[in-house]
């Protein structure tokens, strides 16, 4: 390993043992990078140092900055960190606020200082603050205000975290406007823990994957590269947090990789995402599929003409939704398959490569394979478990699990993300479901997401969620939970419509002989289907 510039090796010294880390592959000219890098001059200074300093890099509702100034704001903010609040390179600062200019510059200073960032969820209550405090050991935080009150309340349960600095208050705002705008960036090793990212998993102990900051780089230079191909004139939106890798790189990383920029808005519920994509002239959209969903009924009443491409991640696409999308925009979703363990994007298309019904294949740099229960290679056809490598992969934070996620044996090397695919004759991968969420009914391997996919293809369906119920006679049963669109009446008579339309659409043994009507479905903040809780009403 290469020498680190942490003085604090608390993230080093709890990555798992070599021996049960992934495979990693650099196999692609653009992923030759030198062994000391720090992810936040590649972002930025470099960016600057090459003539971008005076385009665009963040478009917000209350103005736009450059790259020359958001260099100058993370400087002053890595004074801030370093000077007043004393942070060590290695540290660990949580971050925590709603997408804004001040949330990007935070990450960015972070980088730059050599600490390492966490971020938070902004709907996180203090009980899961303080877990994931302790478990990190955060040293420092830098808090939006507004969010100031599950932090307090997280506080007394947390004694490593003893400085935190809340920003949209008088006195801090004065304190960083004081700060030198000049910051030289900390030599960091590439394989110096740039970031912590907790799993939005949706049960059990929250995981801390530790990506380098390597990782941060390879991530741009892999999924944007080969299926977005930004141009430094695109203009980047959509809905997932910054703490969410999914946003950290679609709506911070890969717009300053590639010299573009960002629309960075707080809340954005369908109507206003449409209406900021309008107002920043905004090129490529990310969000998850209940999204597009919702903004396919309501397309027509903005002036989108500047959006090019779209994608969608987090969940499995359905194909009703992409053809209700591409029927009300005329553009052919990017959906993509990405882990917070694997940073992001792994298996996808380019628009033109789309395949209905299919994820995509590995993307350039990764290598992907459907595995049955003894590692070998399914046939094409047969169901596995995905299992990924590439310049990207697992390191838990010191948690048993990591054997889990990379198993030794035959599947030595890979990363397993838990999801049942299948492959088909042209090197397709098809997503089933989560591993632990296939439905096995008197015999028959069910795959929820295509019972759900089938529901949404009736125009009563605005939303559904499939999972198995247990069932003295048949082990299992296809039950339903279904979101009705506006006008349309829930009863038996809608019940037997939807049976009778998913009996005609895929194999009749699948249909849901339980339905439920229910007024929302619970998602986390990531906008995953929570299924662990329509198991347990
Ligand atoms: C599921 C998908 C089918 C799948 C993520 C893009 O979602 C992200 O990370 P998480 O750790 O969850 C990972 C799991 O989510 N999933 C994600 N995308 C798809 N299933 N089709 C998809 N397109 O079960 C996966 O194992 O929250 C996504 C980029 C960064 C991310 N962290």
């Amino acid at each position: 390993m290469i020498a680190t510039a942490h003085v604090d090796t608390f993230a080093r010294d709890n990555l798992p043992p070599k021996d049960q880390w992934p495979e990693f592959k650099f196999d692609l000219p653009e992923l030759q990078y030198p062994e000391r890098m720090n992810c936040a001059s590649v972002l930025l200074d470099d960016m600057v140092r090459s003539g971008h300093g005076n385009r665009i890099a963040i478009r917000a509702p209350d103005g736009e900055c450059t790259y020359l100034q958001l260099q100058a704001q993370a400087s002053r903010l890595a004074n801030l960190l370093v000077r007043d609040m004393g942070l060590e390179p290695g540290n660990r600062v949580l971050l925590r606020g709603p997408n804004n200019p001040m949330m990007a510059a935070s990450w960015l200073a972070v980088f730059k200082a050599g600490g390492i960032c966490v971020g938070t969820m902004p709907l996180l209550r203090a009980k899961e603050l303080t877990e994931i405090v302790n478990k990190a050991q955060i040293t420092h935080a830098l808090c939006d205000k507004r969010l100031e009150a599950e932090l307090n309340l997280a506080l007394p349960n947390c004694p490593t975290l003893k400085r935190v600095c809340y920003w949209y208050d008088d006195e801090t705002d004065a304190l960083i406007q004081k700060c030198s705008a000049e910051f030289k960036t900390l030599d960091t090793s590439a394989e110096d823990v740039a970031l912590i990212a907790f799993t939005s998993g949706t049960t059990g102990k929250p995981k801390g994957t530790m990506h380098f900051h390597r990782d941060v780089i390879a991530m741009c230079d892999c999924f944007p590269r080969s299926c977005l191909k930004p141009t430094q004139d695109d203009v980047f939106i959509g809905t997932p947090p910054l703490a969410f890798t999914f946003g950290l790189g679609g709506l911070l990383c890969f717009p300053l990789r590639f010299g573009a920029s960002t629309a960075l808005v707080e809340r954005l519920p369908p109507e206003a995402l449409l209406e900021s994509i309008g107002r920043f002239k905004a090129t490529i959209l990310f969000t998850a599929p209940t999204m597009y969903r919702a903004l396919a009924g309501i397309w027509k009443n903005y002036d989108l003409s500047s959006l090019k491409k779209c994608v969608s991640a987090g969940e499995a696409l359905p194909d009703a939704t992409r053809q209700f999308f591409k029927q009300a925009s005329g553009i052919e979703i990017i959906d993509g398959i990405g882990a917070t363990e694997m940073i992001h994007i792994f298996i996808s298309h380019a628009p033109e490569h789309v395949k209905r019904g299919a994820t995509g294949h590995a993307i350039p740099g990764y290598t992907a394979a459907v595995l049955d229960e003894n590692g070998e290679r399914c046939a094409p056809g047969q169901i596995g478990r995905l299992a990924v490598k590439g310049p990207t992969g697992c390191r838990y934070l010191a948690d048993d699990r990591q054997r889990a996620y990379v198993p030794g044996g035959k599947m030595r090397g890979w990363n397993l993300t838990g999801d049942a695919y299948v492959m088909d004759m042209d090197g397709y991968f098809i997503y089933q479901a989560r591993t632990d969420d296939m439905i096995i009914s008197a015999g028959y391997n069910i795959a929820g997401p295509e019972v759900e996919g089938a529901l949404l293809s009736h125009p009563a369906v605005a939303e559904c969620g499939v999972v198995g119920k247990p069932d003295e006679e048949r082990g299992m049963i296809v039950s339903a939970f279904v979101v009705l669109r506006k006008n349309f009446p829930a009863g038996n008579e809608m019940k037997k419509d939807l049976q009778e339309h998913v009996k005609r659409n895929i194999a009749p043994y699948k249909y849901p002989r339980e339905i439920e009507f229910v007024a929302a479905l619970p998602r986390t903040e990531t906008g995953k289907l929570q299924r662990f809780k329509l198991r347990t009403p």
